[in-house]
Parts: structure tokens; C-alpha cells; sequence
């Protein structure tokens, strides 16, 4: 009988083992932006933040989507896509301020990965991988800016009174906002 190889079944490639490593790490950001935003949708849930968790259950499928993006790039590229761990999501929140604090944090975060990829990229040449992501930096400029406009909504309606109820219902407006912005663009 025919030895079965432990080889993949792509024989060569261009796609180099360190720019799959780097992209396996983008998928295991992706994956974790997925799992805090949606529990940061139940948080809100619990204390009756309808709309900011609507807003963020959305965001959690959109992180997925990312996620599954660079899945289907790395597989047609000849690597293996792996399934990442995700653990230690945190699951309770001092505010609705914090919430988008934070999610303005790792969105920085997720930008300076991506830029530290597309560097590596042009660096080696890679223009095919250099090229898929583009769409991941224009995507990332569009999610700054919309949870940049989260946070400061919190210093422009206040907290105080019906505050906290106004900037749900304005949270809800905010993806409406940033896809005019990306037209505009
Ligand atoms: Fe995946 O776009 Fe934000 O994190």
C-alpha cells in the first residue's frame, strides 16, 4: 500500500511560513473581537442598553466575518487556516462608558496589527497578501472612527438625567454615520 505523506497537498507556494504564522495571529484577533464584542452585547442586554447591544451583537458577526476572510485567503494560498483559542473574555463591565472605551482600545490595537502585516508584506514582496489586505485597512479606519464617535458621545450628551438613555439611542445612529463616511470617501 501507497505511504499516505504527511505533506499538505499543496506542493509549493508563495505564500512564506512566517507570513501564514502572522496571518493565523491576525485570525486570532479577529476571533477575540468577536467573542468580547458579543459579550459586551450581553452585558448591555442585562442592563437594558438595547441599541448599544444590538450594535455590538452586529459587531461580534462582523469580527467573525473578518475572521473567516482571512480563513479562506490562507487556505487558497496554499496554508492552513487554524481555529483559534479564545479565553479570557471578560464578562462584566464598570459602565456603558467602558465598554466603548475598550472597544475603542482594541480597535487601535487590531489597526497596529494589521499595519505591522501590510509592513511585512511590502517588505517581502508578498503583493498578493499585501494587496487582500487593503480591505482589512480601510475596514479598520471605518471601525476606529465609529467607536471613536461612541466614546465621545459620552462627553457631548452626559451622563447624567436621561444622558445614559440618549447615548444607547445615538449609538444606534452610528453605523448608519460611518458607512456615509466610507462613501464619502
Ligand atoms: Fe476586524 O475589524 Fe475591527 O477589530
Amino acid at each position: 500500500m501507497k505511504k499516505q505523506s504527511k505533506q499538505m497537498i499543496t506542493p509549493t507556494r508563495s505564500l512564506t511560513k512566517e507570513t501564514e504564522a502572522m496571518l493565523n495571529k491576525q485570525i486570532v484577533m479577529e476571533g477575540k473581537s468577536s467573542a468580547y464584542y458579543l459579550s459586551m452585547a450581553s452585558w448591555c442586554e442585562t442592563q437594558g442598553y438595547e441599541v448599544s447591544s444590538q450594535f455590538l451583537y452586529n459587531h461580534s458577526e462582523e469580527e467573525r466575518m473578518h475572521m473567516l476572510k482571512l480563513f479562506k485567503y490562507i487556505n487558497a494560498a496554499g496554508g492552513h487556516a487554524l481555529q483559534p483559542e479564545v479565553t479570557g473574555i471578560k464578562h462584566t463591565f464598570k459602565s456603558l462608558r467602558e465598554v466603548f472605551d475598550q472597544t475603542l482600545k482594541h480597535e487601535i490595537a487590531v489597526t497596529e496589527s494589521i499595519n505591522e502585516l501590510v509592513d511585512h508584506c511590502f517588505k517581502i514582496k508578498d503583493f498578493a497578501t499585501f494587496n487582500f489586505l487593503q480591505w482589512f485597512v480601510s475596514e479598520q479606519r471605518e471601525e476606529e472612527t465609529l467607536a471613536r464617535r461612541a466614546v465621545e458621545l459620552f462627553d457631548l450628551i452626559g451622563e447624567e438625567g436621561v444622558g445614559l438613555f440618549m447615548i444607547d439611542q445615538e449609538i444606534g445612529k452610528l453605523e448608519a454615520y460611518a458607512a456615509k463616511v466610507a462613501q464619502s470617501q
